[in-house]
């Protein structure tokens, strides 16, 4: 079980404690033009940014701050200082638009926010009533970067309690109605504590990278709190696409990467032009990972993809395996520290075999901003996340389909990842998705949207030698009835499949 005590602050722990154990002059963060901090030089910046949002800002300990731009060590930077300051880190993404970032910052209440010189155009669009934004990064005397080297380099922090609220993150899920999470400062701990001390083990050597922004709390875990609770150091990319992630690993020797199936697959693309040795651990998640990708990935790479499935709500991964406990087409067993299982509609738990909803406990639990949907993501005192699953004899869970994303079709329930599996078992698939579509016979049909590799037609043919090459693998009812070629899928910008725009369309 985690213990910690009643006062932390987790700006403290992950930076001075670090480096009281680890040193100030190891290497905490690089950047995509090769600048590399050291854990002494980020303790510096940090804690005169923490001087300068309570002197020149008026920042106060429970002040909830935004902050937006892209991933760089500046944004690590002002994160750590908000919360050494004790202060609420209300993370977005940097390309939320204007409307949207008004909704956030009305629903946590933001006062300031700190934000990117690049990006504050939108902010100032949002015109949020009262809310005081300082750009950093820019030349303008009042930059917060200027009057944060005026001030002192050493910070007393904030003595927080364990349980006060750090950061705010929001979900919008896939469907657009964003939700609020609020994490204390010991759930931040939480996750590094389990996750990763648990499945990833990362070393001081390791160097961590990555596609998921700081804004997601995916990324905020994978490229700062995980890499930080070690004593590591992460490589800080404002682009981090597939087609970025391969020459940054080759060039900078990423040992931990941090990203989604999607992107695996794109990148097994390119493989052969690239040195990827240096990788030790690479964990798929955001997504369900198909089996045919973990194989791939590991025929070529001979590296065991780390599967999990995280949340918003949860902060970050709750079930995953490790090393010879991983097992390809299953997400894996609860994390240590979490327990997990599979109810039916009223919280029961269904028998090992039969699907059900996920259930999940653990050190970190959903806290929404007042929002009526707390009760139904936490019943009885589990999380339910909203997936389908089944538990396998030996405990193992391995992932159907969203809840809300079962076709049924002539009264027949067919999960639509496993019909991606199907075609993402085509080495000319690179991308699918599968949604039902409404029809008066069936109820539902299956449709089929796919990205093919370059250079394959899009053609009638493509279309029947995959549907063919379904059928040879599941029941003929699971097969689609049309499958639509598209250049890419829509996804939401933290990479997850909308798949209620496609069901929207109409092919
Ligand atoms: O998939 C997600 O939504 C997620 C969220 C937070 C942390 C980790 C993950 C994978």
């Amino acid at each position: 079980e985690l213990r910690y005590p009643d006062r932390l602050n987790c700006g403290v722990e992950l930076l001075d404690r670090t480096v009281k154990r680890f040193g100030a002059d190891r290497p905490v963060f690089r950047d995509g033009a090769g600048h590399t901090w050291t854990y002494g030089e980020l303790r510096t910046r940090v804690d005169r940014i923490a001087h300068a949002l309570s002197s020149d800002l008026g920042v106060a300990p429970g002040n909830r701050v935004l902050l937006r731009g892209p991933t760089t060590p500046w944004l690590a930077a002002c994160w750590l200082a908000v919360m050494k300051a004790g202060a609420v880190a209300v993370t977005v993404l940097a390309q939320a638009r204007a409307q949207e970032l008004a909704v956030m910052c009305e629903m946590a209440r933001v006062s300031h926010a700190l934000c990117d010189i690049r990006a504050v155009d939108d902010l100032v669009k949002a015109e949020v009533p009262g809310l005081r934004i300082t750009a950093y990064g820019g030349d303008a005397p009042d930059d917060l970067l200027r009057l944060a080297a005026r001030r002192p380099e050493a910070y007393e922090a904030v003595d927080t309690a364990a349980d006060d609220v750090a950061l705010i993150a929001f979900t919008s899920g896939t469907t657009g109605r964003p939700k609020g999470c609020m994490h204390v400062h010991r759930d931040v701990l939480a996750v590094a504590d389990t996750f990763s001390a648990h499945v990833l083990r990362p070393r001081p050597d390791d160097l961590f990278a990555g596609s998921p922004p700081l804004g997601f709390t995916f990324g905020l875990g994978g490229l700062l709190i995980f890499p930080m609770r070690a004593g590591a150091s992460s490589l800080l990319l404002e682009q981090a696409g597939p087609k970025q992630l391969l020459p940054a690993i080759a060039e900078h020797r990423v040992s931990v990467l941090f990203t989604a199936p999607t992107a695996y697959r794109v990148m097994l693309q390119d493989l052969d032009s690239y040195d990827t040795t240096s990788l030790r651990r690479c964990v798929s998640a955001g997504e369900n990972l198909p089996a045919a990708t973990w194989h791939a990935w590991h025929d070529r790479t001979g590296l065991r993809l780390i599967n999990g499935i995280g949340a918003t709500e949860l902060l970050h991964i709750f079930v995953s395996a490790a090393d010879e406990a991983i097992r390809p087409g299953t997400t894996g067993l609860p994390v240590p520290g979490w327990h997990a299982r599979v109810v039916d509609g009223s919280g029961n738990p269904v028998p090992d075999g039969q699907e059900g909803l996920l259930a999940v406990r653990g050190p970190v639990g959903c806290r929404y901003l007042a929002d009526p949907r707390q009760r139904e993501y936490v019943r009885h005192g589990w999380n339910i996340t909203g997936d389908t699953y089944v538990r396998e004899p030996d405990g193992y869970l391995r992932y159907v389909a969203r809840a809300d994303d079962m076709i049924i079709s002539a009264g027949y329930n067919i999960a639509g990842p496993q019909v991606e599996d199907a075609l993402l078992a085509h080495p000319d698939v690179v991308e699918a998705a599968v949604v039902g579509r409404p029809d008066e016979l069936r109820g539902q049909v299956v449709v089929a949207y796919a990205v093919l590799r370059d250079g394959v037609p899009r053609d009638d043919a493509t279309a029947q030698a995959l549907r063919a090459f379904v059928k040879a693998r599941l029941v003929p009812y699971k097969c689609p009835r049309r499958i639509v070629f598209l250049d890419a899928l829509p996804r939401t910008a933290t990479g997850k499949l909308q798949r209620f725009r496609l069901r929207a369309d109409r092919p």
